[in-house]
């Protein structure tokens, strides 16, 4: 199989962290793919995104959601998205409450190197603020059930890599002391191999992207 990637995509990394948390990494060949490399990415998937993951008969999987569901069933562990039951959908809805964190990062990213800065929208950036703090607070939440001897699910495995995502490119948003329980968990996450092996990276021979004109600031409506 073939997994086209990139190297900074909190999205990949979901995928190659799940990839090497059930033993699978090694049936996989990564190819870092530019999504605007029309001609490669377009015809795997339409949307012109990665993660996309080429399987055997030459058709391609997205998104990262759909992928890590596929994969979930080529290993022999224990599976890391429950089947069925109340846990398949607590781990689901985890994996959506950390993609959208995930989300509203990249996308007051975005919003914050617009150019020309007179086009940038503070309301915008403001209400992914929003997003991240309030997501952060309710992983806080869900993170008080994780239990270090059980396998690692995957909710966990969507949340490292937005948190890694939020650490990459945030590293000044102060969530931790908010957040005791998730930091907790995190930090102890970090150590383990894969994690450490999926570190994002700024890709080679691009500039390094500009430093962020708009800070993140953490926000809580109550
Ligand atoms: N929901 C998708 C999100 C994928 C996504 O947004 N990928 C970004 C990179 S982080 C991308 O390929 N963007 C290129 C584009 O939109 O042209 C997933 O979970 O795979």
């Amino acid at each position: 199989m073939r997994l086209h990637s990139s190297y900074t995509s909190p999205y990949v990394r979901k995928v190659k962290i799940f990839l090497m948390e059930t033993g699978l990494m090694d049936s996989v060949e990564e190819v870092y793919t530019n999504p605007a490399e029309e001609v490669v990415l377009r015809p795997l998937n339409p949307l012109g995104k990665i993660p996309a993951l080429e399987v055997r008969d030459g058709s391609a999987l997205y998104d990262s959601t759909v992928i890590c569901g596929y994969l979930d069933t080529l290993h022999r562990g224990p599976r890391r998205i429950p089947e069925e039951g109340p846990e398949r959908w607590r781990v689901l809805r985890t994996e959506s409450l950390a993609d959208g964190l995930a989300d509203a990062a990249n996308l007051r990213r975005n919003e914050a190197l617009r150019e020309p800065r007179s086009l940038i929208s503070r309301e915008f950036i403001d209400r992914q603020d929003l997003a991240i703090s309030h997501a952060l607070l309710a992983l806080d939440g869900v993170a008080a059930s994780w239990h270090a001897e059980a396998a690692v699910g995957h909710d966990q495995i969507a949340t490292a890599a937005a948190l890694g995502y939020i650490a990459f490119r945030y590293e000044e948003l102060a969530w931790r002391g908010h957040c005791p329980v998730l930091a907790d968990w995190f930090g102890r996450f970090v150590a383990g191999d894969s994690f450490r092996l999926t570190m994002p990276r700024n890709p080679p021979g691009r500039p390094v992207p500009p430093a962020q004109s708009v800070p993140p600031k953490w926000c809580v409506v109550s």
